[in-house]
């Protein structure tokens, strides 16, 4: 497969990416797993043509580095997919998509969309429905129904899901959703599509205009690297990060759970476009360009903009000369930026980024992800943050997405 989503199928238990070794050594696998299936497998055996194929699917969290509210005007993102994964593991068959979360009381349980329901309601009697019925309008659930949507699978799937991923922590973790189950009912394309198709997802989901940014870097990431995104035409050049006995990054939440779709991320988004419509893209805008702009406020989203496009690339030149007081330094005004300029931080956010930054031994650190709560990202010296204790979450950069289909 193109683009480093790699794919077995037929029960070989190598791993299948840098991601599965990530997992391999944090994760051990939960043992009522192949029970599970089993007991599944047996079901649809009973009176199904086609006998179940095990199926589990991964698909890790990120972090920002730098660029922040850039991807949905075509700008330049660094992220970093993270050592917190989504996995989906479950059976295929039936003409439903019913799944059971660990982190939630809500099941989802989806009809496939026609025709495809019709053909496998012909070939038998169909599974019994989860006891709580459909939940496709409740929280998590929104999504498994906004991917079966969107990628019509052609069998149901009865399966789990479990996560690593903080939800609401600003890390990604309805992306990472997506993405598994999109590999879990069997999408085979590349993943460029991958990633498209779960944003539009994510976008039926939730109704917010969000950027590629996520999706992308859950399907493409690679282990030990930042990923320098340009959303515009979707290149991606791996960017090798400084080894973890020279600099860590590491996470901090606020505490404050942030819900994008109660944001005001679509009026940035709006206010973006207002801006273009005034200057042309702001890709190719200048800071006096920007000047230019009449309305205050959309003269300050659009400086945000451009000026945070151009962070991203000195942080780069920074990280790839080993100067990371200089990519620090970015990563400071880049938060001051998208406090002042663009209004997505809040008081919780600034405090941790300023005590963090007080820290000996901290390069730089700022809001990460779509802001108005959420988490802190901070490039700091090993264990400078040490007395921060549990708070502080040491995260390593781990490779894309992958999923292995067990023939039965
Ligand atoms: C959220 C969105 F989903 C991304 O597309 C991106 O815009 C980010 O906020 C802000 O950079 O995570």
């Amino acid at each position: 497969m193109e683009h480093g989503l790699r794919e077995r199928v037929g029960g070989e238990s190598e791993p299948l990416s840098d991601g599965a070794a990530d997992c391999r050594d944090h994760e051990h696998r939960e043992d009522d797993f192949e029970e599970h299936v089993e007991h599944e497998g047996r079901r649809y055996r009973h009176g199904v043509d086609e006998p179940g194929v095990a199926v589990e699917a991964r698909a890790p969290g990120r972090v920002n580095l730098i660029g922040d509210h850039t991807d949905y005007t075509g700008g330049l993102v660094l992220p970093v997919a993270i050592d917190r994964w989504t996995t989906v593991r479950g059976v295929t068959g039936g003409s439903r998509v019913r799944l059971r979360s660990s982190a939630f009381a809500e099941r989802a349980d989806v009809p496939l969309p026609a025709p495809a329901a019709e053909v496998a309601r012909s070939r038998g009697p169909q599974v019994r429905p989860f006891a709580a019925g459909s939940a496709s309008t409740a929280s998590w659930t929104r999504y498994v129904a906004a991917v079966v949507e969107e990628f019509t699978p052609r069998t149901g799937f009865v399966g789990t899901v479990r996560s690593t991923v903080p939800v609401g922590a600003g890390l990604a973790s309805s992306a990472a959703l997506e993405v598994a189950l999109a590999l879990a009912v069997g999408f085979t394309g590349d993943a460029d599509e991958l990633a498209a198709r779960c944003r539009r997802a994510e976008h039926r989901a939730t109704g917010t205009p969000t950027g590629i940014m996520d999706q992308l870097i859950a399907t493409r990431a690679v282990a030990g690297h930042a990923s320098l995104i340009d959303c515009r035409d979707r290149g991606i050049a791996t960017i090798e990060l400084p080894p973890r006995d020279e600099v860590e990054i590491v996470v901090v939440h606020s505490g404050v759970g942030h819900e994008l779709a109660s944001s005001a991320y679509g009026r940035r988004v709006a206010e973006c476009e207002r801006a273009a419509e005034s200057i042309g893209p702001l890709r190719d805008a200048s800071v006096d360009d920007v000047a230019g702009i009449v309305d205050p406020v959309i003269r300050a989203r659009a400086r945000h903009v451009v000026t945070e496009n151009a962070r991203v690339a000195r942080f780069v030149d920074a990280v790839r000369v080993g100067d990371l007081p200089a990519a620090g330094q970015c990563m400071v005004e880049s938060h001051a930026s998208l406090r002042d300029d663009y209004a997505v931080s809040i008081p919780a956010v600034d405090a941790i980024v300023e005590a963090l930054c007080a820290a000996p031994g901290v390069f730089g650190a700022r809001m990460t992800g779509g802001g108005f709560g959420g988490c802190v990202v901070a490039l700091c010296r090993p264990d400078a943050l040490a007395s921060w204790g549990s708070r502080a979450w040491r995260v390593r950069a781990v490779g894309g997405a992958w999923v292995r289909r067990d023939a039965r």
